[in-house]
């Protein structure tokens, strides 16, 4: 049977945190389904399609070197719902400090109370990814410095782009 992981996010934009854990989730399943959502509630710099765009900019070089396939698809709705389309058995989160840890066991322990054949699986990404966020990044670029080192090219420009634009 097909081992297929579940790692769902916002991805608003993707970081090297998030391309981190995408590698490291890839190793421990045939298949990874990253899950963009929707997430109105938060707000998003981006629209769904340009964050799924932007996480499939980078994932087939990941999935060749990792030798699993990585496919990115946007969903909406319940994740556990989604998981059990795609036949996913595992939910793969990142932990970076332990702020993240509430918020996730909480999530955790609904998803799991929700789908009991689901498991969720931690991962951390390494020592330099392990301190970047989506939202730090925008917040970073809006106010100039320089976020070159925390998101991929292509992402680089779009944020930097957004942003400009935003503030005309
Ligand atoms: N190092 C390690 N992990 C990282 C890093 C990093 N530098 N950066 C991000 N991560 C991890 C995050 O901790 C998270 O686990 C994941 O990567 C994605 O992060 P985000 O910020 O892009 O995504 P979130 O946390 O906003 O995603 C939340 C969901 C959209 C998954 C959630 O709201 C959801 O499941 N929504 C669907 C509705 C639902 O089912 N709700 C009930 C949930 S109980």
């Amino acid at each position: 049977e097909l081992r297929v992981g579940i790692y769902p996010g916002t991805f608003d934009p993707v970081t090297n945190g998030h391309l981190d854990v995408i590698a490291r989730a890839a190793r421990l399943v045939d298949r990874l389904v990253v899950g963009v959502a929707i997430n109105a509630g938060k707000g998003p710099l981006f629209p769904l399609d340009e964050r799924v765009e932007l996480v499939k900019a980078e994932t087939d070089r990941i999935a060749a070197e990792v030798g699993s396939e990585v496919q990115v698809v946007p969903f909406t709705g319940l994740l556990v719902e989604f998981a059990r389309q795609y036949g996913a058995k595992m939910i793969i989160r990142g932990l970076r400090a332990v702020s993240d840890f509430d918020y996730e066991f909480q999530m955790a322990g609904m998803n799991h109370r929700l789908a009991p054949d689901v498991e969720t699986v931690f991962l951390m990404a390494s020592e330099t990814n392990q301190f970047i966020s989506s939202r730090f990044v925008k917040e970073v670029a809006t106010l100039g410095g320089d976020v070159s080192s925390f998101v991929p090219p292509l992402t680089l420009d779009r944020t930097l782009a957004r942003v400009r634009s935003r503030k005309e």
